[in-house]
């Protein structure tokens, strides 16, 4: 194991920020306590087939009992920070009225955090969507836009007062194409029309907000997570395969990005949509709500891939779901993800730390680097399936292995000039992991699901101690 051998170290800046990242949903259970209302996900759990093993939230990780335990197992871990979502449900049920009980977890859960030390960093929305305003259109309306201003009001006046960093969103893309066009996710349907609307109503959601949080606390620092994908031609030499990675370039990245930093839609983007006959529903003013500045992308990267036009022989294996689902990616549904026999995590998905870099360096010199805006890696990990010894310990190599490596990557992206102030391992605990419900875990702390002991695995001893330290041993060359 050469890369353990090594002495030499890589070092962070002063102020790096280490943390763990987890989501309401995923975690919190307690579906009915103090006046949560129903949110699209507690309604598709109950979607014949839409989850693996029929799973659901009610109970989860139980956090909403158990966060001072979490709480004091980050401290246990060194971490700096930790990233949560706030449930809209449980803060303005039926996307109605202000619910002090709600808000009151929230404002428990972040004055624990800030006595030991730990800075919260909440993220407004993280899929839980009310129910009611799914029923009155979700976000494929626009006035769901207007109802998340509010309800970001609501958080910042409450919680304000001790919380120096917001998210609006995380991954807008899932809830537009795997919520409206795929039907992967909440609220499951399969409308390229409504997702290409959920889009502009997301991103305008977004824009209300940031300026809401701005005016409130003109020190606080806004910013958006975003998910991506590196994507590569799986043939260069083949002008196909290369326009495949292009389309899928501007429907799964630039989709996002160039509205928030530059103030409109990217050309390659439009003609995506409009080659399926969709059109943004841009009003006046739009765009410049939606770019009004952030100070950070957060940036959630999973895995790259390598796109052709034409389908792989053994493609990846998607979710063991039984209900039917659709592309969600609209404007480009001809495009495959074909498999370059790189190693896979238990998703399938391939291991690619480079594409880490390659991303950071991309985002900084193209758009937040100009701007002045600043990176964090706000989601980044793995699930593989673990092994729980007999002591009960969990010997997850493969995932400490995964974190280092990726670690090291952003070292790489730093040293070549990229602005990256911080990293968030997904996630603290196993959870649960949307339709595959509980069936995959992301941990670095291990969750017995019969008795919700919590344990942490070797990659949560290992990550702590780069952590504690702000340093990666040498793994020489990064793999992939
Ligand atoms: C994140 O999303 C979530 O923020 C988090 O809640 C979740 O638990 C975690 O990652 C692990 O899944 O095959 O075309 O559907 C995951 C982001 C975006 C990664 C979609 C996989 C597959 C594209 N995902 N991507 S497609």
């Amino acid at each position: 194991q050469p890369a353990e051998a090594s002495t030499s170290a890589l070092t962070f800046p002063p102020g790096f920020v280490w943390g763990a990242a987890t989501a309401s949903f995923q975690i919190e259970g307690a579906v009915h306590e103090h006046g949560r209302s129903p949110s699209i996900w507690d309604t598709f759990c109950r979607e014949p087939g839409a989850v693996v093993n029929k799973d659901d939230g009610d109970v989860a990780c139980d956090h909403v009992h158990r966060y001072r335990e979490d709480v004091d197992l980050m401290a246990a871990l060194h971490l700096g920070a930790y990233r949560f979502s706030i449930a809209w449900p449980r803060v303005r049920p039926d996307g109605g009225a202000a619910n002090p009980a709600g808000l009151d977890f929230y404002s428990r859960l972040v004055d624990s955090l800030l006595e030991r030390g730990i800075t919260p960093w909440p993220t407004l929305y993280h899929w839980d969507l009310p129910q009611a305003l799914e029923d009155r259109g979700g976000w494929a309306t626009r006035d769901t836009a207007a109802r998340f201003a509010e309800y970001a009001v609501t958080v910042q006046e409450a919680l304000g007062d001790r919380i120096s960093t917001w998210t609006t969103f995380n991954e807008p893309w899932c809830s537009a194409f795997l919520g409206y066009a795929g039907g992967q996710h909440a609220p499951g349907r399969q409308e390229p029309a409504a997702a290409v609307a959920a889009v502009h109503h997301l991103l305008l959601a977004h824009g209300l907000a940031n300026q809401a949080l701005r005016a409130a606390d003109p020190s606080a620092q806004v910013g958006i997570t975003l998910n991506f994908t590196v994507a590569d031609p799986a043939d260069p030499e083949r002008p196909e395969d290369v326009d495949a990675a292009r389309r899928i370039d501007a429907v799964h990245n630039r989709v996002f990005l160039d509205p928030v930093l530059h103030g409109r839609y990217h050309p390659d983007t439009v003609a995506a949509f409009a080659s399926r006959g969709l059109e943004l529903p841009v009003q006046d003013g739009d765009l410049e709500t939606i770019g009004t500045g952030v100070d950070f992308i957060g940036v959630n990267y999973y895995h790259g891939d390598a796109f052709s036009t034409l389908a792989p022989e053994h493609p990846f294996q998607g979710a063991e779901v039984e209900r039917p689902t659709s592309s969600p990616m609209v404007g480009a549904e001809d495009v495959h993800a074909v498999p370059r026999g790189l190693p896979r995590t238990a998703m399938d998905w391939e291991v690619q730390p480079d594409g880490l870099r390659r991303l950071l360096e991309r985002l900084h010199s193209e758009y937040t680097g100009p701007a002045g805006v600043a990176l964090y890696i706000t989601e980044n990990g793995a699930a593989f399936d673990d092994e729980v010894e007999a002591d009960g310990s969990v010997e997850d190599l493969e995932r400490a292995r995964y974190v280092e490596d990726h670690v090291r990557a952003v070292h790489a992206a730093i040293q070549a000039g990229a602005d990256v102030r911080g990293y968030f391992a997904w996630s603290l605990l196993d959870n649960f992991e949307w339709a595959y419900g509980y069936a995959k875990r992301f941990g670095i702390v291990r969750v017995d699901f019969d008795t919700l002991e919590r344990t942490p695995k070797l990659s949560a001893l290992r990550y702590a101690e780069i952590a504690r330290t702000g340093r990666v041993a040498n793994g020489g060359s990064v793999p992939g």
